[in-house]
């Protein structure tokens, strides 16, 4: 979540259990800066949300994309573990505004260094392409 450039997040699953992701942060002069590939296991995503940082307070367990609106949840993550699957937090809903993304296994105790905290508003693992 760097504060310079515009940031954008393209996501292309290849084939079942692995995707591409493509992350390219523009300068001011617009050039592709970054790119990366996952090739992460994505069956069986989950997601554990914490209302406080270093996973305190009231938590949730994802297993599918949500609404953290509809579960009473939005703008108020500052944790998170994922257990399984990638995952991509956004800071509005319908997929909207600044984007967390997460790996297998990660941890994050705190969202304040990536100026995430208590923001987002919905969470979708990516997919792998039937
Ligand atoms: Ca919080």
């Amino acid at each position: 979540m760097s504060a310079s450039g515009v940031q954008y997040t393209e996501f292309v699953a290849t084939r079942r259990g692995a995707a591409l992701l493509v992350r390219a942060t523009l300068d001011e002069k617009g050039s592709f800066s970054s790119l990366k590939i996952i090739t992460d296991d994505l069956d069986d995503p989950e997601i554990q949300l914490f209302e406080h940082v270093n996973y305190q307070g009231r938590s949730v367990t994802l297993r599918q994309e949500t609404s953290l609106h509809d579960i009473d949840f939005s703008d108020i993550a500052s944790s998170h573990k994922v257990k399984g699957g990638v995952w991509v937090l956004y800071e509005h809903i319908n997929c909207q505004g600044a984007q967390l993304v997460s790996f297998p296994g990660e941890e994050v105790p705190s969202y304040f260094p990536h100026s995430f905290n208590d923001v987002a508003s919905h969470v979708r693992p990516l997919l792998p392409k039937p």
